[in-house]
């Protein structure tokens, strides 16, 4: 970018939480903002003591940019934590985890079996050689085990390395080997949109790639279980891939058959807990270390605060523990507050479009967090499916994983939260390892598409492009002035900030602390408006530079998601002659609009052009646009903008293999070369 990101649309609906929910929530006190600001590390400390320590800390933190160390000396175990603190404090008969399987089976289990089971899947670990400090790759559907699995590593010491179940045999291969990952747990399927994900299949593929520091896989029976599937042999043998004896071994061979004792290894506070790979939009995936102390502080202090977690609550974020998000809000926070957690294993449309609600009615969940890309689809399928069940339970939603458009948080709202819930529009990624920007539910007053305020104890700031500060440290009553935009950007560090990337400290140093020296730089542009909130601007590589003027396109598919023909858009500026950049927008319509509506398609686009050009000026007004069938995603969900660009430029596709449905950009090719032809 040439210049500071211009903003342009402005959202002025506000939304106070109600004296009810004030009343009740775990935190009401505003002046949080400014103790913590006083004393970071006092505050964080604070936070840590709420764990389980084996031995105390004699420093809170070592910071040696881009290093960071806390909690330094103390020792502590995750899955301690997470388990048996509350196994022995008496309360080992709730609840821990709720799940229920996508053909309709389901799970409870206790924390008490929850502590006998992790210690059989570390028993069962430590019996194939695996030891503190090696690491384990986790390949696993979204099954109990999955979470059992994570536990069970931390248990001993060893290091997991999950790695989504969408994943190719190829992302896997070279995921095992930049870790050197000793085992891989794996099942003989998953259940996703009423078919079986072969898991156990790929992972032999991968292996046979070669793959020199696995010694054994240990396999689930999930898919071919015959209580939950259908009796086909040749569908399990399948699933099974080859089986190769001595490498492979069954979990309900080995796990079952081992000890329900096996005490929690003390970890140092810097010992690593995990490694995740993250693929970021260009280049090789980066391998994310999070260590064990300041990552299960930074975890267990969001998820009380943040989703205000009760001991009666039901709590369900919708996230793969492929994910980040998985890590840190489907297991390590919600257990470490012994929280009772639910988890499905499948598609939101299975058998119909209304899953989620009916799991939401059945199991009772009070709060759910999800992520813009599925309340997307739900605003796309229409009202009348969560219409169909009763959502009452709910008293807190959550959104994460990208900007959430206001019309997409304002449907939310209404069709989910049914005007009663607080909504928190919570910003981090896989490297800050806990929540950075979010709303408290107690205190803060949302407005629909920002993410607020920085949580207590993190330092936030909006860089110019000189790496000046323009705005001050967030302290609730500030004037803040005009609204500025820029780069989003942390000063200092935070206890469940990344460690580095596996394997390689350059790269780590140059992608998040070289492009503003003295600041953790996490990619992202942001606003901040005239009473300190925060937007999300999305990546800085998709902000489009348009005759001069830098504008977000979270913003203009934020003006398109607005028109009520729209469920989602994607924006992107090509290259154009005059303007540097002109804007192109790909667009789903609503279910049914243009039938219900008798508009033509030729009228739409013109009309959403001028909708743009009203909502935040004629600077805006798109060039093109497509009308679109589908967007390009990650598998996470994320919209893949880059791609966009190359259809848009008439160039050959670039790297494909991160998308979730590589069909999907060759379709929009051919719509898009026909269209503006
Ligand atoms: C947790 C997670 C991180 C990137 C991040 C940003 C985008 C996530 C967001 C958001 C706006 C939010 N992002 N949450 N943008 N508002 N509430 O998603 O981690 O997969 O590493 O992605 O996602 O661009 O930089 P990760």
């Amino acid at each position: 970018m040439s210049e500071t990101i211009q903003t342009l649309l402005s959202e002025s609906r506000t939304f106070a939480p109600t004296s009810q929910f004030t009343a009740h929530a775990n935190l009401k006190d505003p002046s949080i903002y400014a103790h913590a600001l006083a004393d970071v590390n006092g505050y964080w400390e604070n936070w840590a003591k709420e764990l389980d320590w084996f031995e105390p800390w004699h420093t809170v933190c070592e910071w040696n940019l881009p290093d960071a160390k806390w909690f330094v000396g103390g020792k502590l175990n995750a899955c301690y934590n997470c388990v048996d603190r509350h196994v022995e404090k008496g309360n080992g008969a709730k609840i821990a985890i709720v799940w229920e399987g996508e053909p309709g089976d389901t799970l409870s289990l206790t924390y008490s079996e929850l502590q006998d089971r992790v210690a059989q899947a570390a028993n069962a670990l430590k019996s194939l050689g695996v030891g503190k400090g090696d690491t384990v790759c986790i390949y696993l559907p979204m099954v109990p085990e999955l979470a059992i699995s994570m536990l069970a590593c931390a248990r001993i010491g060893a290091v997991h390395s999950v790695v989504f179940g969408g994943f190719s045999s190829e992302s896997l291969h070279e995921r095992i080997n930049d870790a050197g990952c000793k085992i891989v747990i794996t099942a003989d399927g998953g259940w996703r949109r009423g078919s079986i994900v072969a898991l156990k299949k790929a992972v032999d593929d991968a292996l046979e790639m070669g793959t020199p520091t696995i010694t054994n896989v240990l396999v689930l029976e999930r898919a071919g279980d015959p209580g939950r599937m259908q009796e086909n042999s040749t569908v399990r043998d399948y699933n099974r891939g080859t089986w190769k004896a001595g490498r492979d071994v069954w979990w309900h061979e080995l796990v079952s058959a081992q000890s329900k004792d096996c005490p929690c290894e003390p970890m140092d506070s810097e010992d690593l807990l995990y490694i995740l790979y993250t693929s970021g939009s260009t280049g090789k995936p980066k391998g994310i270390m999070h260590t064990t102390g300041g990552y299960l502080t930074g975890c267990y202090a969001t998820s009380k605060w943040v989703f205000d977690l009760k001991e009666d609550d039901l709590y369900w974020c919708t996230a793969d523990c492929g994910w980040v998000t998985g890590h840190s809000y489907v297991v390590y926070g919600p257990l470490a507050n012994h929280a009772t957690v639910l988890m499905y294993e499948g598609a939101p449309d299975t058998p119909d479009k209304d899953r989620f609600w009916r799991i939401i009615e059945k199991h009772q969940v009070t709060i759910l967090y999800t992520a813009p890309t599925a309340i997307r689809a739900f605003m796309k399928w229409g009202t009348e499916y969560p219409e169909r069940c009763n959502l009452t339970s709910l008293r807190l939603l959550g959104s994460v994983g990208e900007p959430i458009n206001p019309e997409a948080w304002m449907w939310y709202h209404e069709h989910i939260g049914h005007e009663k819930c607080p909504i928190v529009d919570t910003w981090w990624q896989t490297e800050t390892g806990a929540m950075m920007i979010t709303p408290l539910p107690g205190i803060t007053k949302t407005k629909p598409g920002s993410a607020t305020h920085p949580f207590p104890g993190i330092q936030a700031v909006v860089l110019n492009d000189a790496g000046q500060e323009i705005t001050p440290d967030y302290v609730p009553g500030t004037t803040y002035g005009e609204a500025k935009g820029g780069y989003l950007a942390i000063k200092g560090t935070w206890p469940s900030m990344l460690r580095g990337i596996y394997g390689d400290p350059e790269r780590y140093k140059n992608t998040y602390w070289s492009r503003f020296p003295g600041y953790y730089f996490p990619g992202d542009g942001t606003k901040l408006d005239e009473d300190g909130y925060f937007w999300l601007l999305g990546r800085v590589d998709d902000i489009m530079l348009v005759a001069g003027h830098n504008i977000s396109t979270m913003e203009v598919e934020s003006a398109l998601v607005d028109h009520p023909a729209v469920a989602e858009a994607a924006v992107i500026g090509k290259t154009h002659e005059l303007k540097g950049q002109a804007i192109s927008a790909f667009v789903i319509i609503r279910g049914g609009y243009l039938e219900s509506t008798g508009v033509s398609a030729e009228k739409l686009v013109n009309e959403l052009k001028d909708h743009v050009a009203s909502k935040i000026g004629p600077i805006a007004r798109p060039d093109d646009v497509i009308l679109s069938g589908d967007l390009p995603k990650t598998r996470s969900g994320k919209i893949m903008r880059r791609l966009l660009r190359d259809v848009a430029e008439g160039r050959a596709l670039g790297d494909t293999t991160t998308l979730a449905d590589p069909a999907v950009v060759a379709s929009l090719k051919d719509r898009y070369e026909s269209q503006e032809g």
